[in-house]
């Protein structure tokens, strides 16, 4: 074996986004495409001897091929130990849950979470730090730089390492550890929840639940927690075995694409509780009986119960939400004289402030929730903790939160994403929107006052660096909101995201439809940033 250094030249567009570099299969099936990445994060990183790195990722097509080249290239960089998950899977939480148990100098997590996988999907790949979260600006800015000189990476030349089978590998010097993905994680979750309890629950003969791991990453973690360890009957979890293409279907938890696990809430004979995961594991959407819950009441509700829950029984120090996520948490924040941090969409903002102890739960409206247990947001973490209030407060999900709301008023929120629209005209909107923002204050539409409007910026209370652009806001008088921002994720075109929160507080008003609440709202935006003529479309591709 010998360590090889090869030639490349430099691919353009390899700056991450939101979360991770995220790009057709396609583009990263041209040679050296993801070896550039590859050795760009490790010239960042730089020096890797004497460390250890931890790799996995979603089990989407093109997971394994990348495995075994970032093996033999973390090898020739002169990593001490690699710890992989088996079959090349590991959730993002639970790379997260390893990367500070093993002490690692980081992870390489391989998915492009809710994108569709297979030959003509996506692909994704993102560097997570020592402490388990997310690379910061800082660093993703550092690693594009290193793509844009860079001319040779460093290989390993040696046979494919069998990631099917756990034990120990030698390769030149590295140990390579092929490991279980799911225990360490399973007993981070016993160590939080009352896992006697959830039992109980789970095996009392009458309450009913399904989990939909969507056939992405979650089905190994969820067969061995809520079957084996929480004694839920076989076939609990459904679309349980990973695929590569995610048995066609599209590994987004929301209403419209976890369709099989909303119609077994609704209808005739409704489960108790019903939630599912997204391709890598991070994200929850979390359903009652014939009741859809919101992820930013989902936050909400979180913390003003938190004391129910073991692992977070002594309180919170403090929230933190992403700031187009609706205003609910503030206001438990506000009751419970902790602060509530805003912040610009992506888990990496919610680093510092965790890792600091300025907050324990924290959140998107995107279906991302989660807490100081990891650094990233956790999908089968925020099912267990529902399932343990549900458990504890023994009451169905519905009540829980409708309770809330008539504590607390209901902040009504929606998001409307326009996918794969033009990417000139995506921008060229955004553009005349920031243009416009000195002279909207006082101005009217649909019947409703402007008071202020920005562009949303965040100077990190911690290592004070900036984030400038982070979505253009428009606060109405009636305490309404509009924000509207460009995804960070989308490989086609450009998906524009506007999304829509408004408070309640008549009691007499709490259960609406949110697309009813939120009407005129809907038309104040259009007229403000004439969504419909920058998009040429109607109405929505997908409503949240
Ligand atoms: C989206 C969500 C954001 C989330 C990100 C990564 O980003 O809006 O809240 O953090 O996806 O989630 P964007 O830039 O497309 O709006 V995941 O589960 O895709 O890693
Ligand atoms: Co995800």
């Amino acid at each position: 074996m010998a360590i090889k250094t090869i030639s490349t030249q430099v691919f353009e567009g390899q700056k991450p986004g939101t979360s991770g570099l995220r790009k057709k299969v396609k583009e990263f099936q041209r040679s050296g495409y993801l070896e550039n990445f590859v050795q760009a994060i490790f010239n960042t990183i730089a020096p890797c001897d004497g460390h250890t790195l931890v790799v996995g990722g979603d089990g989407r097509f093109f997971n394994r091929e990348a495995i075994q080249v970032i093996i033999r290239m973390a090898a020739a960089n002169g990593f001490s130990r690699l710890l992989v998950g088996q079959g090349g899977i590991l959730s993002t939480p639970a790379a997260s849950c390893i990367i500070r148990k093993h002490q690692a100098r980081g992870g390489i997590i391989l998915s492009a979470s809710h994108n569709p996988g297979g030959p003509d999907g996506d692909f994704g790949i993102k560097f997570n730090g020592d402490n388990g979260g997310p690379a910061p600006e800082s660093l993703t800015d550092s690693i594009y730089q290193q793509t844009l000189s860079i001319d040779h990476y460093l290989i390993e030349d040696a046979e494919d390492v069998n990631l099917d089978q756990l034990g120990a590998y030698s390769l030149a010097g590295t140990a390579i550890e092929i490991i279980d993905p799911v225990a360490d994680y399973a007993d981070l979750m016993a160590s939080l929840f009352d896992f006697e309890r959830m039992k109980a629950l789970l095996t009392n003969g009458k309450f009913r639940m399904c989990f939909d791991a969507m056939h992405a990453v979650t089905g190994p973690y969820a067969k061995e927690i809520f079957e084996r360890r929480l004694g839920a009957a076989e076939g609990t979890v459904i679309n349980g075995v990973p695929l590569e293409d995610f048995g066609g279907g599209h590994p987004d938890p929301n209403q419209v694409h976890a369709h099989e696990l909303v119609a077994l809430l609704n209808g005739d004979n409704p489960m108790d509780f019903g939630a599912a995961s997204d391709g890598d594991g991070d994200r929850n959407m979390v359903l009652g009986k014939g009741f859809y819950l919101n992820p930013c009441d989902s936050l909400a509700v979180m913390a003003a119960n938190a004391q129910y829950i073991p692992g977070y029984a002594e309180g919170i120090a403090g929230i933190a939400r992403s700031m187009p996520t609706s205003r609910a948490a503030d206001r438990v924040a506000k009751k419970l004289g902790i602060h509530c941090y805003e912040t610009p969409t992506g888990w990496k903002f919610f680093g510092n402030l965790l890792d600091a102890g300025k907050i324990t739960l924290c959140g998107e409206e995107s279906f991302g929730t989660g807490s100081d247990h990891v650094r990233e947001k956790d999908g089968m973490w925020a099912v267990l903790f529902w399932l343990n209030l549900i458990a504890v407060r023994n009451q169905p999900l519905g009540e829980i939160v409708k309770n809330h709301w008539t504590r607390y008023g209901r902040d009504y929120f929606t998001r409307h994403d326009y996918e794969a629209v033009n990417s000139e005209r995506a921008a060229d909107m955004i553009e005349r929107l920031r243009g416009q923002l000195p002279d909207l204050p006082g101005r009217e539409f649909a019947g409703l006052c402007i008071e202020s409007a920005d562009d949303f910026s965040y100077t990190d209370p911690i290592d004070g660096s900036e984030t400038c652009n982070q979505g253009v806001r428009i606060f109405f008088d009636n305490g309404g909101r509009v924000v509207f921002r460009l995804s960070g994720t989308g490989t086609e075109g450009a998906t524009l995201r506007v999304y829509f929160d408004q408070y309640q507080n008549d009691p007499t008003l709490l259960g609406q439809d949110p697309q009813k609440a939120l009407a005129t709202l809907m038309d104040a935006a259009d007229q403000v940033a004439g969504i419909i003529e920058y998009t040429g479309r109607e109405k929505p591709d997908v409503i949240t």
